[in-house]
C-alpha cells in the first residue's frame, strides 16, 4: 500500500506503452482497457492499491445502484488530453445527482496525474469513478456519507488501422436511449444499463455499434460514441437533448471543422437522414473517430471512409500528439 506523495519520475525510465498490442479481428472487438502493466496501483480515496488489494465494499451505492458517476480520460504521449474538459464535465455529472465530489478539482487534476506517474505510462486511458460511497440496502443515498473516488490507469488496446481505413457497421436497436425525464443521458452515470442493452443487440446482429434512437424516433447516439453524418459537405449531428452525452470528442469534431470551414450543425437526425448520408462517423474517447460504412444493411456514401471524415481523423490525431496537461515535469 502507498501513499499518494507526488513523485516525479525520470522520463528516461518510462518504459513503452505495453498497450500496443492491437486487437485482431480489429473490427470485431472495441478496444477494452487493460491493465497491461504488471503492477498496476490504482488509486482509491488517496491511497494506491494494488490490483489484488483494489476493492470497494458491497455497500457501496455504486454497485448497489449504479448510483455514482465516471469519466474515461486518454492520455497520449505524456500528455493527458482535455482532462479540464473531462472533470468539469464530471463536476457537472455530480451536481446533477446531488453528489458531492470530495476532493478539489485541483486536487483531482493531481491525482489523476499521479495515478498515471505511478504506473509508469505515458499513453494509455484513465477510468476515473465517483460512487456514492457505502449506505445501507435501502436506495436512500442521504445514509451514505463518504463518496469513494478511484482511479485506474490502463493500457489500452488499439483498434487496428484498417478500422479506420474500411470503417464500421452499425445497426439501428430496438433499445431506446433513455429519456432525458427518467434519466438524463446527459449524467455520466455509473448506470449503463440502457448502453449495455443496445450494445448486446449489437453483438446478436453481428454489428459494431448499434444506433441509438430516443422516444421520439430521431438518432440519439451510439452506445459509446456520438453520431454525425455528412450530407452536401455539410456536417450534422444530433443536438444533446436528442440524448447524446455531450462528447468531449464530438466539441472536437466542431472546433476541426470550425478550423476547416465547414459548416456544422447540430440538428435532429432520423435513420433515413443515416441511410442517405454521404458520410458517417463516431465520435469518442476510446473510439476517437472512426468511420461507419453500413447502417442496417444500407452502405453510406460509395461503402468506403469519405474525404470530410478522413480529413478530421487527420485533424484530431495531430491534436492528440500535440496538445494535453503534461504528466510529467517538463525540462
Ligand atoms: N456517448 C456515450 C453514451 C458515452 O458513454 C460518448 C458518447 C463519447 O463521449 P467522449 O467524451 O468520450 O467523446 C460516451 C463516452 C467504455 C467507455 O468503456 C465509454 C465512454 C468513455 C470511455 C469509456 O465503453 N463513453
Amino acid at each position: 500500500m502507498k501513499t499518494t506523495e507526488a513523485t516525479v519520475l525520470d522520463e528516461s525510465k518510462i518504459h513503452e506503452p505495453t498497450a500496443v498490442a492491437v486487437v485482431e479481428p480489429a473490427i470485431e472487438s472495441r478496444p477494452r482497457p487493460t491493465t497491461g502493466v504488471k503492477e498496476a496501483k490504482i488509486y482509491i480515496d488517496g491511497k494506491f492499491y494494488s490490483e489484488a488489494n483494489a476493492k470497494v465494499s458491497v455497500l457501496d451505492h455504486g454497485l448497489l445502484y449504479g448510483d455514482g458517476i465516471f469519466e474515461g480520460i486518454r492520455f497520449y504521449n505524456g500528455r493527458v488530453f482535455r482532462l479540464e474538459e473531462h472533470l468539469n464535465r464530471l463536476w457537472d455529472s455530480a451536481r446533477s445527482i446531488c453528489l458531492e465530489i470530495p476532493m478539489t478539482m485541483r486536487d483531482m487534476t493531481e491525482a489523476v496525474l499521479d495515478t498515471i506517474r505511478q504506473n509508469r505510462l505515458r499513453d494509455g486511458y484513465i477510468r476515473l469513478l465517483v460512487t456514492r460511497g457505502v449506505g445501507n440496502l435501502g436506495l436512500n443515498p442521504a445514509e451514505c456519507k463518504y463518496p469513494s473516488v478511484i482511479i485506474i490507469a490502463a493500457t489500452i488496446a488499439l483498434y487496428h488501422e484498417s478500422f479506420y481505413r474500411k470503417g464500421l457497421t452499425i445497426v439501428t436497436c430496438a433499445t431506446r436511449r433513455s429519456n432525458p425525464a427518467a434519466l438524463n443521458p446527459a449524467v455520466k452515470s455509473l448506470n449503463y444499463l440502457n448502453n449495455v442493452m443496445a450494445r448486446i443487440e449489437a453483438n446478436l446482429a453481428g454489428a459494431d455499434e448499434a444506433l441509438m434512437l430516443n422516444d421520439a424516433g430521431n438518432v440519439a447516439e451510439c452506445t459509446a460514441d456520438n453520431v454525425f453524418i455528412i450530407k452536401r459537405g455539410q456536417i450534422f449531428t444530433p443536438p444533446i437533448t436528442a440524448g447524446a452525452l455531450r462528447g468531449i470528442t464530438r466539441g472536437i469534431v466542431f472546433e476541426i471543422a470550425g478550423e476547416l470551414g465547414i459548416k456544422i450543425s447540430e440538428i435532429d437526425i432520423t435513420r433515413h437522414d443515416v441511410f442517405v448520408a454521404d458520410e458517417c462517423f463516431l465520435t469518442g474517447t476510446v473510439a476517437e473517430i472512426v468511420p461507419v460504412v453500413k447502417a442496417d444493411g444500407r452502405l453510406i456514401g460509395n461503402g468506403k471512409p469519405g474525404p470530410i471524415t478522413t480529413r478530421t481523423i487527420a485533424r484530431f490525431r495531430e491534436m492528440t500528439r500535440e496538445t494535453g496537461t503534461p504528466i510529467f515535469a517538463e525540462s
